[in-house]
């Protein structure tokens, strides 16, 4: 199990959490992701055979929200 942490631009609020974290957590591999709306940040555990950084990365940026590695 891989964890990284990802800097998210765009989030103003819960619902913007919701949509980032439901996002993350639906896609196979991954364990938990977490966000820290304050830190802009989402924290996500995955499995690095199951699933790469930058499906991650794609999946938050469907939701509309930027990704900055
Ligand atoms: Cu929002």
């Amino acid at each position: 199990m891989k964890e990284t942490t990802l800097n998210v631009q765009g989030m103003s609020c819960n619902h913007c959490v919701q949509a980032v974290e439901g996002a993350v957590n639906a896609l196979p591999g991954v364990e938990r992701a977490l966000v820290e709306l304050k830190a802009n940040n989402v924290t996500v555990q995955f499995d690095e055979q199951a699933i790469s950084i930058e499906q991650i990365t794609e999946a938050i940026e469907e939701q509309g929200y930027d990704v900055k590695a």
